[in-house]
């Protein structure tokens, strides 16, 4: 579709927004942002679209807009949740609304590998990205990782492929969009906040396969139950045996083959030994060899924020997992501990049940701090089979109750188990002055 002297609106003034709209205006369209912020939170983005000829209308004017601006289509943020006016008042008016990743997609001249899955998307994505450069393949990544798909689909001529991490909200809006290769990671209850349902979050990110055909691939986490694909499969696990990769005695084999020693990288805990699985098998359906596909995977540093270890003090050991965000990155966290643990956990009511985790928290910890939004509700849920420390809105206050608990030869891991918007800009906000506060623990 050309968009040439088109009038588009755009919803949402974030990523996603900001690069579809720039995106457009060099295809010549006419475009208006729409974000229902109070203006004064936008006036630099105001500035800074007005500058290249795209009007940004901002607050109650931007909703009022969608109800009688004349546009010829609408181009939808994943980051937007449907159901709010914004939305729904240009889906009642039958404007033609494409998603942020559709609007990219059309563009995209190279293949794509998708990378979606509750957790693991942005260090596996990381890992491809890397992996495929060091073997010659040229790619790079974008999409939920940022920056968005539509500030590098433009690079799409000049790739062999493009390395993009998808959410179910991007996947929501879809039509055409396609994955040579699809990596599902795995599946557990998230974004409770913008689905009715796990069956509907679930329903969302499984159309990573829809459009894939008998020569596309699937690289798939053999513990969840995925429907037919018409993708030809390679499955792992690093729980369940008759894989394709398989973890044994901490290496991964490929088909009876031994491939990749944990202990020869940088990363831990069987979720990371999934997440070097299912880059592996992006490799090995690009037809790489393993001799070529390891070096760079040992050579890979974790992300920020993902069992990051921080510094030991007084003979404990504090970890950064300010990206877990929901309960199942908790349980991975927990399962890639050894030692025992004081969890530091809680943060935006996302819906979550935190009783799933009461059994494996009592096993593993020593003590909990809770925090945040939800700190009164997990501590009536845990108080029962453990210590409990409520630092009820302060992190401060969290770091001087782990630190008392703890004791030498233990783990503080701050794990949240939700996401940070009650009291952080995002996970990665929370994350660093986690890190700061923990580096100005004095040494005794
Ligand atoms: N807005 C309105 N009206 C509303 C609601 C929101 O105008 O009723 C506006 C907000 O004011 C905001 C914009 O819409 O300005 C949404 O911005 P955003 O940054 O939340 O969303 P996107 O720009 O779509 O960013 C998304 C991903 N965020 C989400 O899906 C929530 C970014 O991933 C991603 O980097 C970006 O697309 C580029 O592709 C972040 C994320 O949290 C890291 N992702 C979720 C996750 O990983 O769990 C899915």
């Amino acid at each position: 579709m050309s968009y040439a002297n088109q009038s588009i609106a755009v919803l949402g003034a974030g990523e996603s927004g900001e690069s579809a709209a720039i995106l457009l205006r060099q295809e010549g369209a006419v475009i208006t942002v729409l974000d229902t912020a109070e203006e004064n939170k936008l006036r630099k983005k105001i500035d800074a679209l007005g500058a290249q000829g795209i009007r940004l209308i901002a607050g109650l004017a931007a909703e009022h807009e969608s109800l009688h601006g004349r546009y010829d289509a609408v181009i939808l943020s994943p980051g937007i949740d449907p159901t709010v006016p914004l939305v729904q008042n240009f889906i009642k008016r039958r404007i033609e609304m494409i998603g942020e990743l559709e609007l990219a997609y059309e563009m995209c001249q190279c293949p794509i590998v998708g990378i979606t899955g509750t957790n693991g998307k942005t260090t596996t994505t990381q890992l491809v990205e890397k992996m495929l450069n060091a073997c010659g393949v040229k790619t790079v990544a974008s999409g939920n990782i940022g920056p968005a798909f539509s500030a590098k689909v433009k690079q799409s001529k000049d790739l062999d492929v493009m390395t993009l991490e998808v959410s179910s909200f991007q996947l929501e809006t879809i039509r055409r969009f396609r994955c040579e290769i699809a990596v599902w990671l795995g599946f557990a209850p998230d974004h409770l906040d913008r689905y009715p349902s796990m069956d509907e979050y679930y329903k969302a990110k499984i159309r990573i396969f829809e459009n894939q055909t008998a020569d596309d691939w699937a690289v798939i986490n053999v513990r969840d139950k995925l429907p037919e694909l018409k993708a030809k499969k390679i499955t792992f696990s690093a729980y369940v045996p008759g894989a394709d990769f398989e973890l044994r005695e901490g290496a991964i084999y490929f088909r009876g083959e031994r491939v990749l020693a944990m202990a020869d990288t940088k990363l831990r805990g069987s979720h990371n030994a999934e997440n070097l699985m299912a880059t592996l098998g992006v490799g090995f359906v690009r037809g790489l060899s393993f001799a070529q596909m390891v070096p760079p995977l040992c050579d890979y540093k974790p992300l920020p924020h993902r069992c990051e270890i921080l510094r030991t003090v007084n003979g404990v050991e504090w970890v950064n997992d300010s990206k877990g965000t929901n309960p199942d990155s908790v349980e991975k966290a927990l399962h890639s501990e050894t030692r025992p643990v004081v969890l530091i956990a809680g943060g935006k009511d996302k819906g979550f049940e935190y009783d799933l985790l009461t059994d494996l928290v009592a096993a593993r910890c020593r003590s909990v701090v809770v925090l945040g939004e939800m700190a009164d509700r997990i501590e009536a849920i845990w108080k029962s089979r453990l210590p409990v420390a409520n630092a009820g809105w302060s992190l401060e206050k969290a770091v001087e109750l782990a630190r008392g608990l703890a004791q030498p030869g233990d783990v503080v891991l701050f794990s949240p188990g939700t996401s940070s918007f009650d009291m952080f800009k995002n996970y990665a906000d929370r994350g660093n002055q986690f890190r700061a506060l923990v580096h100005a623990l004095p040494a005794q």
